[in-house]
């Protein structure tokens, strides 16, 4: 005989609560948010602690991109980013990890239909790769820092609209290209630059160091900091791992600052190749 089946009506009946509240359970699980880890730790399902702004140097990422499509900001010629573009804004931990895909809720380009004209212009993606979405398949630039970060800012940024307004918002009131081009850190092909007159030169500016992350000794991201409110901070966090304060950088003492050649059209005259959208990578 199963010992597993209700042997008399009062079994019955306590299967049938137990079977209640195992569905009342699950349910409540699949419908929260749900909270990833993107660095190396376990899960930790909490508020993160601050934002971090993630800006690209189109300089160092274009050369990197190797196709043209008409996504890629990198080849839109003469009207191709010279300055700082948005890479996303990130809410993160302080022990150096960060949540990621926290809602389900997914990314509708209506909702910034307003916003579309800054975005083209200081968002763009610099590639004509199609990111993962966070459950399955490959979406746009916008829709994966949406999905993947945006939806991780909540109590701050409430929805998709207020992410992306947001982001622009920050990143014209902290201009970093500006800041760096008025310390004489200009783009160039044949300078290079000490990193710590960069990260003085946001400093003395925003009050809070930066970090970078370079390629070969080029400057390919720069991040900025920032408190729940938006006041700068510092970005140098605790790592899980060592227990002292750190600031990570992919940069050597001197870093170059690559003037950006629009993928269009090479040095020498040849043009690199277009794909169509649907053929995205
Ligand atoms: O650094 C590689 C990728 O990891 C994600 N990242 C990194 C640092 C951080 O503080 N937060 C974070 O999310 C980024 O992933 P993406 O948004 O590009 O998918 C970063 O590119």
């Amino acid at each position: 005989m199963n010992p597993f089946l209700p042997k008399s009506k009062s079994d019955l009946l306590l299967w049938q609560v137990l079977a209640f509240i195992i569905s009342v359970l699950g349910g409540l699980c699949s419908g929260s948010s749900l909270e990833i880890n993107g660095g190396d730790g376990v899960a930790a399902p909490r508020e993160f602690d601050y934002f971090k702004l993630a800006l690209q140097w189109p300089g160092t990422v274009c050369p990197r991109s190797p196709h043209c499509c008409s996504s890629n900001a990198c080849c839109r010629g003469s009207n191709a980013p010279t300055e700082f573009t948005i890479h996303g804004l990130w809410p993160d931990y302080n022990d150096g990890t960060w949540p990621a895909c926290c809602t389900r809720s997914s990314f509708d380009r209506k909702e910034i239909s307003t916003l579309l004209d800054p975005l083209e212009k200081y968002w763009p993606s610099l590639s004509c790769g199609s990111p993962s979405k966070c459950y399955g398949g490959k979406g746009s630039f916008w829709g994966h820092e949406w999905e993947k970060h945006g939806t991780c800012s909540s109590p701050v940024v409430q929805d998709e609209y207020n992410y992306f307004l947001t982001t622009l918002n920050v990143y014209f009131k902290y201009n970093v290209t500006r800041v760096l081009n008025e310390a004489g850190y200009v783009p160039s092909n044949s300078e290079k630059y000490p990193l710590g007159g960069i990260v003085s030169a946001i400093e003395n500016a925003f009050h809070a160091t930066p970090s970078l992350a370079c390629s070969n000794g080029a400057v390919k991201e720069l991040y900025l900091c920032f408190n729940k409110d938006f006041k700068p901070r510092d970005c140098a966090v605790r790592s899980s791992l060592q227990s002292e304060i750190f600031s990570q950088s992919s940069c050597p003492t001197y870093v170059s600052l690559p003037v950006h050649v629009s993928l269009g059209l090479e040095d020498d005259g040849t043009t690199v190749a277009w794909i169509p959208d649907n053929e995205t990578l």
